[in-house]
């Protein structure tokens, strides 16, 4: 039998299919209890006694109050909004009702321990016990720790929003390996670093209840965030001002008082055209300027060229609607408000300068109604904060040997933000040995051969290594490939406390006892990590703490936030200080806000925000342009896709073409088509949808489309998901290492006529 066959024969594994949930391992739930239960009796548990217990739903980094209801065997039977949340007052979406139970209790679920007994990515596994597991894992580790060096070892994972990310990166640390992967190069990394170049620290704190203008740039709150979507229609019906950047006719687009449709990834021009016509108008805030920001004569002149003409012949927006945006936003208070469409781009960091350089001059910092910066109570520490601590870090001499420190000083390694590893130059050092060998990975609660680009070569890399342990809930085609895939918890199974800049607030996970065998992810390091230490295969001993509850408590430290008050309350609320960088000044190296970065001077990199065009600048005879990763409601990237529901609301990935388009292409509703990169490293099959709300040679797609039920081990990751098409190799941010995943020239070929008959 060929491979794919087997697969196709396996169909739901076996050994995976429907068991009883079985409390094995965690804590009984009575030491999880909240002080505060509430009984009910609802004919929706057929007469059971229930209890509702509050928590925060963490399936997105929306973190929306939430209310789990269990039934007698502690299970969660219904998951429901918490109107009493102070910041999501309510709001919550399809994912968090529906997907995270389903994912939880889905019948294909990973409740042990697997080991690969055939070829890689066959599909022949066999249940092991987690103590076979981790002693087959240490000893994979430590060998190629032996062989290669430490340097050899690296995690993958997707973000340090949660415990997971300094778990794993920890884990590493402690192996000698300062070589973590997060996904940050394709979310949220440029913006993060131009906030940090700037100073300006204002995670998610936009006060739109307060404002008088929201200027919203490459963000779709109406899909990606419930929470913003309601503050902004209340905002709306109160009589503020809406401003929005977008491409594609969002909601948000058609209620907004002025809505700039520009050519993907050109807005770096409009937001130094704004801050042109503010400095030209003198209508920014003189006094704040003067006090607190560093560089505002180098700005002005760098901006003076770039009139709103200069920027409407570049962005294809009229002068007069970026004049008005200038105007609304002058006006004040007003907050920006900064999405994934203009960032995971390789002009993304100056574009964010430029709108941060617009929050910096007008003022409207730790002001009501503007940008609020980044508050914790005194004494909690943040994961981030924890990665950065010295206590927790290897010598200076080993972090500078983390992958992509050397090209991208401000992202990877010992200056950057996270301190992770340049993930496109880790896919390199697997296939190449350049910088060094990359020979052994541990990747957790991340789906990385769909959701990085070029799938193909992710795949081909990871098959590469010497040692592949996957963590993960479901076999996705991550997992697929592994020698080793443990049963990991979800969010519902793993009591968590992280701090909710939005809010703010110290948000609170609340869990049960997890399926089966599945653990989380600090149980997992801990006992891998004593079998490493037997060993002998440890450079420190960076994770110190032996359960989740002696984590949490480490995180909440002397903060007075207590897990008692969290466990009954879903969330903490806490008092915070605007404007109290009047007392302590702002990181950078001259205390101000830095228009001009003398960080980015000192790296030789361009001092002051400016205008990169985007690829398809290059490429001026392509007609068509890619867009990825539109959000859709029912799907969180990759997830859900095995889920009923999901999949019958949105049952094929689309791409959604102009009428325009579609008639110059000769493409009609329902086609599939092909689309494919020029020079790029495969096709990726698509099901039009024609609509105005994208521009005229714009293709607007998702991402994050594979399918449980085709043949393993791809599961169609390498036909569908349009991270088949893309590449990791093209142009990069000098600042922060991102590729594009939009702007980026294509071409589209029709396979499959809607109206065709199958042969
Ligand atoms: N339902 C759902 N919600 C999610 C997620 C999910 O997968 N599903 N993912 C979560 C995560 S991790 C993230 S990062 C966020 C992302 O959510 P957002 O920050 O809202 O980002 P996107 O949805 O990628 O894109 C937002 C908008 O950017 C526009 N855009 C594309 N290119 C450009 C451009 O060149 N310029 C401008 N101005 N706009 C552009 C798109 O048309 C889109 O309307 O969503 C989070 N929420
Ligand atoms: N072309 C293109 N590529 C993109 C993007 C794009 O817009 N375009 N967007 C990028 C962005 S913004 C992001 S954030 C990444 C996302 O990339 P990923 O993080 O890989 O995406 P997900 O599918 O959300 O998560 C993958 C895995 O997370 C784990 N997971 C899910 N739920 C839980 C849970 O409850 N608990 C734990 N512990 N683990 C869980 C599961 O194992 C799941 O398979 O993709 C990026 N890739
Ligand atoms: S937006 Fe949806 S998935 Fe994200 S935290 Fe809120 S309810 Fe959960
Ligand atoms: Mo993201």
């Amino acid at each position: 039998m060929t491979i794919r066959a087997e697969w196709a024969a396996a169909g739901t594994l076996p050994f995976l299919a429907g068991e009883a949930i079985l409390p094995t391992r965690a804590q009984p739930l009575a030491s999880h209890a909240p002080t505060r239960r509430t009984t009910v009796r609802g004919d929706t548990l057929r007469g059971m006694t229930a209890s509702i217990i509050p928590s925060t739903c963490w399936e997105c980094g929306t973190l929306c109050g939430a209310l789990l209801t269990l039934d007698e065997s502690g299970r969660v039977a219904r998951i429901a909004p918490n109107p009493a949340h102070p910041t999501s007052k309510g709001a919550f979406c399809v994912k968090g009702i529906r997907g995270l139970q389903d994912w939880t209790d889905h019948p294909d679920r990973l409740l042990h321990p697997l080991r690969r007994v055939g070829e890689r990515g066959s599909g022949q596994w066999q249940r092991v016990s987690w103590d076979a597991a981790l002693d087959e894992l240490a000893d994979g580790l430590a060998a190629v720790r032996s062989k290669h060096g430490p340097l050899a070892l690296v995690g993958a994972v997707s973000g340090a929003f949660f415990s997971r990310g300094a778990v794993v990166a920890l884990l590493l640390r402690s192996l000698g390996s300062p070589n973590w992967m997060i996904n940050q190069d394709l979310c949220g990394g440029c913006r993060a670093v131009s906030d940090r170049l700037t100073g300006l620290n204002i995670g998610r704190g936009e006060d739109i209840e307060a404002t008088r203008c929201t200027l919203l740039v490459g963000r779709n709150p109406h899909a990606a965030d419930p929470i913003q979507w309601a503050e902004l229609r209340r905002a709306k019906a109160r009589g503020a001002r809406l401003v929005v950047l977008d491409p594609f006719r969002t909601p948000a687009a058609e209620m907004a008082d002025v809505w700039m449709q520009p050519r993907p990834g050109t807005d770096g021009a409009i937001g130094l055209a704004l801050l042109h016509a503010m400095i030209r108008d003198r209508a920014y805030d003189t006094d704040f300027v003067a006090r607190w920001c560093h560089g505002f004569e180098a700005l002005a002149e760098r901006v003076a060229p770039c009139t709103p003409d200069w920027a409407a012949a570049i962005a294809g927006v009229p002068a007069e609607a970026i004049e008005r945006a200038a105007k609304l936003y002058a006006e004040g208070p007003s907050c920006f408000v900064g999405g994934h469409g203009i960032d995971a781009a390789s002009n993304g960091v100056q574009t964010y300068r430029a709108f941060h350089a617009l929050v910096a001059i007008s003022g409207n910092l730790d002001r009501p109604g503007g940008n609020r910066r980044v508050k914790k109570p005194a004494g909690f520490r943040t994961y981030l904060e924890l990665l950065h601590e010295p206590r927790f870090r290897l010598p200076e001499a080993i972090e500078r040997q983390t992958i992509g420190a050397d090209a991208y000083p401000l992202w990877a390694g010992p200056e950057g933000w996270q301190t992770a590893c340049h993930n496109p130059s880790v896919i390199e050092a697997m296939l190449t040995g350049r910088p060094y060998p990359v020979r052994a990975a541990y990747v957790s609660g991340v789906n990385i051969a769909v959701t990085y680009p070029d799938a193909r070569r992710t795949l081909a890399a990871l098959r590469s290594l010497e040692v592949l342990a996957v963590a993960a809930h479901t076999m996705t085609p991550t997992a697929a490939i592994a020698d080793l895939v443990l049963p990991k918890t979800t969010t519902l199974e793993e009591e968590e406390v992280t701090l909710d800049p939005s809010g703010p607030n110290i948000a609170y996970t609340a869990a049960v006892p997890a399926r089966g065998e599945a653990r989380n992810d600090l149980e997992i390091a801990v006992d891998l990590l004593d079998r490493l230490r037997a060993r002998g295969a440890l450079t420190a001993e960076l994770l110190p703490w032996r359960s989740q509850a002696e984590f949490n408590a480490f995180l909440l430290g002397d903060s007075g936030v207590s897990l008692a008050g969290l466990r009954r309350d879903g969330y903490a609320h806490f008092p915070y200080e605007l404007g109290d960088f009047a007392r302590r000044g702002f990181a950078t190296p001259s205390g101000k806000l830095e228009l001009y970065s003398e960080i980015a001077a000192r790296h030789g990199l361009d001092p002051l925000p400016g205008f990169l065009p985007p690829p398809s600048a290059a490429a001026p005879d392509h007609a068509l342009l890619l867009q990825t990763g539109f959000r859709e409601k029912t799907y969180h990237h990759s997830r859900f896709r095995d889920q009923a529901w999901a999949r019958k609301v949105s049952p094929d990935p689309e791409i959604r073409l102009h009428p325009d388009t579609a008639a110059a292409c000769g493409v009609t509703e329902g086609d599939w088509v092909e689309v494919e990169l020029p020079g790029g490293p495969g096709a990726c099959r698509l099901r039009v949808t024609i609509t105005d709300r994208t521009q005229p040679g714009v293709l607007t797609t998702g991402m994050g489309w594979w399918l449980p039920e085709a043949p393993g081990p791809e599961f169609a990751a390498l036909d569908i998901n349009v991270n088949a098409a893309l590449s990791y190799r093209g142009a990069t941010d000098p600042m922060s290492g991102s590729v594009d995943i939009g702007a980026l020239p294509c071409r589209l070929r029709v396979v499959h006529h809607a109206g065709m008959q199958d042969a």
